[in-house]
């Protein structure tokens, strides 16, 4: 039986060097491509961080900059460590249950190689650093019953966690997370050579119509304003089921609503206008139904916009069609009417809300597959801010389907990566579906419909042959 004898606060010293140290060692085994624990507990805390009410309250609180997510971080870091000091006190009184909860936790949280890394940097810190603070005297049948024990608990640790065997990062054919400027679909209603091309001119971005006080800002003094950055995508209401008009950039701006604060909207103002002059495109969206993460932007992942994005300025209403969101921006006005859009003139959407979508990037439509070979299905799935509850796929064209492995989103308007491993058990034809649930158990319109006029609806469909 193990024996007891101090305490006090050198406990506390060798508890914290513990969590400090794994938590170290962890970083070493993410740099070999193993799941990060710290990382796994940050997403898990960012993901209902990201459910819009919470995201709404938190950004009142903190702002719309990096403090939020830092202090997401930093909490991450103290739940760390309490929980380690909390598992290396158990240690000495229940030593197998603490090792279990241990293996349990790194499994849950960074997957099954951090769960065979860690659990037993643990167990030697637990049994021969805490040892030397509370003098724990074990003996040497109550070690083999823990070294026993151990295969025990990491099998069903990993039981509990098998979806963690997938890594996001490592899946050729995959999206990519957050979409870089380069690889951003782009749609416009002119010719390519034709788009406005405001580089190198003097340019203002016009507030006015219904306001206290009308605005004419340069480039530069919008980039004096206070800024907001997130993921958030874009997709165009003419994308077809499958299609590739869809990314999710890194986004910097202004706030609308920072905009529309400093110029001071007329009570009888109801309607905000979105204005290009130089291509004449123009857009308008009910005051009321603004969202608060509305925004000016001007850069992708810290670059400027090309010009082919709307370089210098455009508007990204989270939530609606890439039509609703005018490039080469240079008016925003406050009006009691609503102004018709460009598209919407032309019969598409006037509202533009995104519809539920779900696409399979991998593996490619006509893919050979070996029969008892693992393949990942993967792809992205977008619900127009609504948060997705889970991603389904179906192997058999849609009889059964089964959870994918859905990865928490960057934001409340990112996209979200799923994927799911998959072994063919039979040869001959199959067809891979895919279908988004949003929370609360809102199934995507499985209707096939034509993007035009309110965007397309229907499930992606991808036909494999195994052999
Ligand atoms: N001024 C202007 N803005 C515009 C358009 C346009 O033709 N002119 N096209 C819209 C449409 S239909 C879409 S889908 C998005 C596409 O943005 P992207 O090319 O940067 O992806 O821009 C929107 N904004
Ligand atoms: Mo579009």
């Amino acid at each position: 039986m193990a024996r007891l004898r101090a305490g006090g606060w050198r406990r506390w010293g060798w508890a914290l060097a513990g969590g400090v140290g794994l938590a170290t060692m962890g970083l070493g085994l993410r740099a070999l491509g193993v799941g990060y624990p710290l990382e796994g507990m940050y997403g898990r805390l960012t993901f209902w961080l990201g459910v819009p009410a919470v995201f709404n309250l938190v950004h009142e609180v903190f702002g719309y900059g990096s403090l939020a997510k830092n202090l997401a971080g930093l909490g991450t870091l103290g739940l760390w460590l309490l929980g380690h000091a909390a598992l290396f006190f158990l240690y000495p009184r229940a030593p197998g249950v603490a090792v279990g909860l241990a293996a349990l936790g790194y499994g849950y949280f960074g997957g099954w190689g951090a769960m065979v890394g860690l659990t037993p940097a643990f167990w030697v810190w637990a049994r021969w650093g805490m040892a030397r603070a509370v003098r724990f005297d074990p003996s040497r049948r109550s070690s083999l019953k823990e070294i026993a024990l151990l295969p025990a608990w990491l099998a069903w640790g990993q039981r509990a966690r098998g979806e963690e065997r997938v890594v996001f990062e490592r899946i050729p054919g995959l999206s990519r997370e957050v979409t870089p400027q380069a690889e951003l679909y782009y749609v416009s209603k002119n010719l390519a050579v034709f788009d406005p091309d405001l580089r190198g001119r003097p340019y203002r971005l016009e507030v006015g119509g219904l306001v206290e006080r009308p605005l004419r800002l340069t480039l530069e003094e919008l980039r004096a304003l206070p800024a907001v950055e997130f993921v958030h995508a874009l997709i165009c209401i003419s994308n077809p089921v499958g299609g590739e008009l869809v990314g999710s950039p890194r986004w910097r701006g202004v706030l609308l609503r920072t905009l529309l604060e400093r110029a001071g909207v007329r009570p009888k103002a109801r309607w905000v206008v979105f204005e290009s002059r130089p291509d004449g495109y123009v857009e308008s969206l009910p005051l009321d139904e603004l969202p608060a993460e509305a925004m000016v932007a001007y850069a992708i992942d810290g670059e400027d916009l090309e010009r082919r994005h709307g370089y210098p300025t455009r508007v990204l209403i989270p939530g609606r069609y890439g039509m609703k969101q005018p490039k080469w921006l240079t008016h925003i006005w406050l009006s009691d009417t609503e102004a018709v859009g460009f598209w919407a003139r032309r019969g598409w959407s006037r509202t533009a809300v995104v519809r539920t979508m779900s696409r399979i990037d991998v593996p490619a439509d006509g893919a050979i597959l070996g029969v008892g070979e693992e393949v990942v299905i993967a792809g992205i799935a977008f619900a127009g801010g609504r948060p997705l509850e889970r991603v389904e796929v179906s192997t058999d064209g849609g009889r059964t389907w089964g959870p994918a492995v859905l990865k928490p989103p960057l934001g409340p308007y990112a996209w979200q990566l799923w994927a799911l491993p998959w072994v063919p058990r039979t040869a001959g034809a199959h067809e891979l579906v895919v279908r988004a649930v949003e929370v609360g158990g809102r199934v995507q319109d499985p209707t096939p419909r034509r993007p035009l006029p309110d965007g397309a609806t229907g499930y992606h469909r991808v036909r494999v042959r195994v052999r």
